[in-house]
């Protein structure tokens, strides 16, 4: 495991100075994940990118988790108030964008990971007033959504049924759509801070854990869990964000060369993280004899119907721009070509 305690070396956001302007070289960008981890190796490949297209003005600076802190709130306070003008924000992003939690939502998108990262960052999409308002509304901007693998649960049991999900302890990122799709899986979900689940796993004060492989990996969580199920539910979204203040002081070709990145980053942050997802499989397994679960399409079905009615609560909890947002999404994934069996109904709620 790389880092166990994150608090080691924390250094506090005030030494990284103030705000940048937009005109500054150095973009700050803050992670919330740590060194090895599929958020750092798309920030590692966005800088190679953004230094080499500016000739070298603009130089990317990545803060993983850890470096700017360890408490998600402050990374999106420093992220609404400019001292880190670029960052991911993810499950524990719902208290500052609570529509953003629609990324929580399970058996919405299609099986294929690639097309999942194509809809996402389409336009129609991205670009909607919806989504854009969401975050502009909060002072922030959505730059791109980056899919990091499929999230899969461990537990210290096998699971292939909602019975044998009943009560688990599973630990849940701080998000009420992630409460409510585990206990309408029968679950007892819990939330604990990423820097402190290994120890709350080893101790048994959580029983489960829901991440993408690497994570699994790259923070041990493995070595303190039984069992390990695919169930293809979703896949861990991060979304790339930006202050919007320092967004629009961009000049046109900044902002031109920033979306052109994006673009091109669409395809390179799905080859990152399936190839570290399948890598970190093979550390796994070699590390441990942890029981690899996949399940099949019939138990698949049975947690895809106890999610569905979990699109209500969304709309019902975020109101009628969230409602929007899903709408357009559903509509991106009927209209995609290879449109697979998992994408549902097309229909909200
Ligand atoms: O579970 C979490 O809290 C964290 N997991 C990952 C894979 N990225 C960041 C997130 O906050």
């Amino acid at each position: 495991m790389q880092i166990r305690n994150v608090m080691t070396g924390v250094f506090a956001l005030s030494m990284m100075g103030a705000a940048n302007s937009a005109l500054a070289d150095t973009w700050r960008f803050g992670l919330e994940e740590t060194e090895g981890s599929v958020q750092y190796a798309y920030a590692e490949a966005f800088k190679d990118l953004i230094e080499e297209k500016s000739d070298g003005d603009i130089t990317v600076q990545i803060l993983p988790y850890g470096v700017w802190g360890s408490s998600y709130s402050a990374l999106y306070d420093a992220l609404q108030g400019g001292a880190i003008p670029i960052s991911f924000g993810s499950g524990f992003l719902g208290g500052t964008v609570p529509e953003s939690q629609l990324m929580s939502l399970n058996y919405v998108m299609p099986n294929d990971q690639l097309e999942t990262a194509e809809i996402l960052n389409s336009d129609a999409f991205m670009q909607s007033d919806a989504w854009q308002q969401s975050f502009r509304s909060r002072g922030l901007v959505p730059l791109a959504a980056v899919p990091e693998g499929f999230q899969v649960w461990t537990a210290n049991k096998p699971i292939h049924t909602p019975e044998d999900m009943k009560g688990l302890q599973i630990r849940v990122m701080d998000n009420s759509l992630l409460r409510a799709t585990y206990q309408a899986y029968g679950a007892a979900p819990i939330t604990i801070a990423y820097g402190e689940l290994y120890s709350a796993l080893q101790q048994g004060q959580a029983e489960g854990n829901i991440q993408p492989v690497f994570a699994h990996e790259n923070m041990g969580f493995y070595e303190v869990q039984d069992d390990m199920i695919f169930a293809e539910q979703a896949q861990f979204i991060g979304n790339l964000i930006a202050n919007e203040k320092w967004y629009e002081a961009l000049s046109d070709d900044q902002q031109k060369m920033l979306q052109s990145t994006l673009k091109e980053m669409v395809q390179k942050g799905h080859d990152i993280q399936t190839q570290f997802n399948a890598e970190r499989l093979e550390t796994i397994k070699d590390k441990s004899d942890i029981n690899i679960i996949y399940l099949d399409e019939k138990e698949r079905s049975r947690f895809r119907e106890l999610a569905r009615p979990v699109r209500k609560v969304y709309v019902d909890m975020v109101g009628e721009r969230g409602k929007q947002a899903l709408d357009i999404l559903l509509k991106e994934v009927e209209e995609s070509k290879s449109g697979s069996s998992d994408s549902d109904d097309g229909q909200a709620t």
